[in-house]
């Protein structure tokens, strides 16, 4: 077919199978869904009988979870899996490749240790890729001296790293991942036809090498470790010519811009020890200044487009977080194969990899590895027009991120290389990068609204990704079986939930906003990828109704009311179906995503708690904001010192619920529907065999005895346990004290 033309496709796409039989399956959830909305518009108790008010409760509830289950199918219809030929990629003549930026973002060298935005810097320093064709930036949004010394001893540590990378093939290249772990798993082919002998000899040697290796990294980084627990770096090793813009009064909410280029591949000095040149490697720290708004990693990523502009320009840019190093050397290759394709590839703004992590558990007790979102979602999203930009892991066509509209006469110039072309100094440059990254610049100019990243958004990234496919540009997931990129994830639950406020709170701040997907898009995407964008968008609102599931029927059982068909009843029938056949089929796609199926049943919980919590104040938030009464904040994930063994309970998968108390309100939600949730199971089931039926309350005792088996470990930390990640006392008081307060309430 197209191969016959003469040309070779350097990607394909696969659709997913079985979907007739999906298809089908989601219509008889849909008839059984519009059965159970029958059976509550058509049996609703009398006026003066008791439950009326809650039996429209549980009407607009199930309406809601209709409506948002409905959206979900949007991303389930149509996922496409996505293959790259990178060997063909490879015939092109190197010559044609072209350059990548990549940028880097940190902002807090406490949060953020130095040491371990090194490792990922030469993760991305070492892809395998013409190195005179890759430059790295690094943005500090705190302008500290800590990170840049850190950056300066990446730069000395990369002349070894890079060439030991090549000669060794190692993987990964992030130094702290090779050397922690499966390090040593070795490359061993070449040596198979060898004798024993020279085997021997030649592990041996290549051992005494790693550790020499192993031990030169282990300096550096204790280097690194030194001077960030000093907090300052002395006057001694202050061997850069850069450390002198660092002055006594310089604060990181108030300094001047800084731009140091450590290296500059185009300087004959720029090499390796084999004699190779180097990557460029940048460090950027932005003007700051008290009365300027600085439109957090937005505003960092906007001053490395104009930064980086002077410097080399690349027509595309990798966007990595300063905590997500590179699993894979060959992933710059991948991307290419996507927006390089020359029949399918001139419309692809940007290439979205999933965000894994390293160190979730095995059972993913916080469901932070969020697999069916990024196993099927996204793919479906894909199938649609195009995932979301996530913020990380993400190539970026320079200019689709500047702007750029999308016509069909559009064509990128591959070979365009100012880097070559430019032979003004170091200084020069420098000077002219700084003047780009003021606080003034951007006053009155487009940046943050049409170019660039937009401001204004706690989740910048997503409506960025949504302006960029409005504007003609269309976007491809890539998710491999090897990862391309892998983070760190939160290790505690307040951590957890308050991400997720952060993150369910700027998505729903997005439907409320001019930028809502559904109109926004109007005309320029297809509804389904717009409906497929409210999925994320809508997660807030599902608080409530969860909330009132959660407890009211549970409250009603406590009375002996029944909101719900008795197990005799026809009706009964389809209300077990929809309950049996959703979870039966989020199970089925989690285990096929990779979870285990404790770990669905942590994820179940984890849905629970952050709807009730995280959500319910994202939703509130939202709320006050429209009235005005607040202004949504940007609240960064408070890092408290955590108790000493608390990792040693996160590898056991026990939960920590801490010490922090900006999540003291959150728990005290949490107790309250666990408590609640028992004691009206215990009375129910008291209840049931006393009178000896169990027919016409049977569906709220099971799902009492549901969501009482889902709290175990909150029942755990309440009650039994001793270690300091229990819940605290003064929390279990107050839900217990409006548990009783709940029960007791006469309005039932
Ligand atoms: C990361 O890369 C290594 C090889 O270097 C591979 O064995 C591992 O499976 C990758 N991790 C993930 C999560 O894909
Ligand atoms: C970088 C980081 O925080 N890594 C942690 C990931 O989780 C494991 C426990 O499973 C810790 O040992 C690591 O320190």
């Amino acid at each position: 077919m197209a191969e016959a033309s003469g040309h070779r496709p350097l990607f394909s796409t696969q659709s997913a199978s079985g979907r007739t039989v999906y298809k089908l399956f989601a219509g008889s959830m849909l008839v059984s869904i519009c059965l159970v909305l029958i059976y509550r518009v058509s049996h609703a108790p009398e006026a003066g009988e008791s439950g009326r008010w809650a039996w429209f409760g549980m009407l607009a509830a199930e309406l809601w979870f209709s409506f948002y289950w409905i959206i979900t199918q949007s991303v389930r219809w149509n996922p496409v899996y996505r293959t790259t030929f990178k060997d063909r990629l490879s015939q092109l003549e190197e010559a044609e490749l072209p350059c990548v930026d990549i940028f880097v973002c940190t902002a807090d060298p406490v949060a953020e240790p130095p040491a371990m935005v090194v490792s990922t810097v030469l993760s991305l320093m070492a892809y395998d890729y013409p190195p005179e064709k890759l430059s790295v930036y690094l943005s500090d949004d705190s302008g500290s001296e800590l990170t840049f010394y850190a950056i300066c001893e990446a730069a000395q540590f990369a002349k070894r790293w890079l060439p030991f990378c090549r000669r060794h093939r190692v993987e990964p290249r992030s130094p702290a991942a090779y050397f922690s772990g499966s390090a040593g798993a070795s490359d061993d082919k070449e040596h198979s036809d060898m004798k024993v002998g020279h085997v021997l000899f030649g592990f041996i040697c290549k051992n005494l090498k790693f550790l020499s290796f192993q031990n030169l990294f282990r300096e550096m980084e204790s280097r690194i470790d030194a001077v960030s627990i000093l907090g300052k770096v002395p006057k001694e090793q202050k061997t850069h010519k850069g450390f002198s813009e660092w002055t006594s009064e310089m604060t990181s909410k108030n300094h001047q811009p800084i731009v140091q280029i450590l290296i500059d591949s185009r300087e004959e000095t720029s090499v390796d020890i084999d004699g190779i040149v180097l990557p460029t490697l940048v460090y950027m720290a932005r003007e700051k200044r008290p009365q300027h708004h600085h439109n957090f990693k937005a505003g960092a990523m906007n001053a490395l487009l104009r930064v980086s502009s002077v410097i080399s320009n690349s027509p595309i840019i990798l966007n990595a977080d300063c905590d997500m190093y590179s699993n894979n050397s060959q992933s710059i290759r991948d991307a290419l194969c996507f927006v390089m394709d020359e029949q399918q590839g001139h419309d692809v703004a940007f290439v979205q990899f999933p965000q894994c992590y390293e160190n979730t558990t095995k059972n993913d007790l916080y469901a932070n590895a969020l697999k069916v979102l990024f196993g099927v979602e996204f793919s479906g999203l894909d199938g649609l027009g195009g995932p979301l930009y996530a913020g990380t892991g993400c190539f970026h066509r320079r200019n689709a991120l500047c702007g750029t509209k999308y016509t069909t006469e559009y064509k990128e110039d591959w070979k365009r290389r100012t880097k070559m072309e430019n032979r003004e100094t170091v200084s020069i440059l420098e000077d002219r990068a700084k003047s780009l990254a003021t606080c003034i610049y951007e006053l009155n100019t487009q940046w943050g609204k049409e170019i660039g990243l937009a401001y204004g958004c706690v989740v910048e990234d997503v409506i960025t990704g949504l302006m960029i496919q409005c504007r003609g540009w269309r976007s491809v997931y890539f998710n491999p079986e090897r990862k391309g990129f892998l983070g760190v994830a939160p290790t505690t639950l307040p951590q957890t939930l308050v991400q997720h406020k952060r993150w369910s709170e700027g998505d729903l701040q997005i439907v409320l906003s001019k930028y809502c997907p559904l109109f926004y898009g109007h005309g320029k995407l297809k509804l389904g990828h717009r409906i497929g964008y409210c999925i994320y968008c809508l997660w807030a609102p599902n608080s409530i109704p969860t909330l009132f599931y959660l407890t009211i029927p549970s409250l009603f059982l406590l009375k002996g009311v029944s909101l719900f068909p008795e197990a005799s009843s026809p009706w009964f029938v389809s209300f077990a179906y929809v309950a049996a056949a959703k979870n039966a089929y989020s199970l089925v796609e989690s285990l096929i995503s990779g979870d285990t199926l404790v770990g669905w049943w942590n994820i179940q919980r984890m849905w629970m708690l952050k709807r009730t919590t995280s959500y319910l104040f994202a939703t509130i938030d939202n709320m006050l904001a429209l009235v005005g009464a607040s202004k949504a904040g940007f609240v960064i994930t408070a890092k408290v010192a955590e108790p000493d063994d608390s990792a040693k309970r996160y590898e056991r998968e026990v939960m920590e619920f801490g010490t922090t108390a900006s999540a003291g309100v959150m728990f005290v939600i949490i107790g309250t529907t666990a408590l609640i949730n028992l004691a009206c199971l215990v009375v129910g089931l008291q209840r049931a065999v006393a009178d000896q039926a169990f027919g016409g309350l049977l569906m709220q005792n099971v799902i009492c005895g549901l969501v009482v088996a889902l709290n175990l470990p909150i029942y755990e930390a309440m009650f039994l346990r001793k270690d300091e990640g229990r819940m605290s006392s003064s929390t279990v008081f107050a839900s217990a004290g409006l548990t009783v307060l709940a029960c007791a309430l006469p309005v039932l």
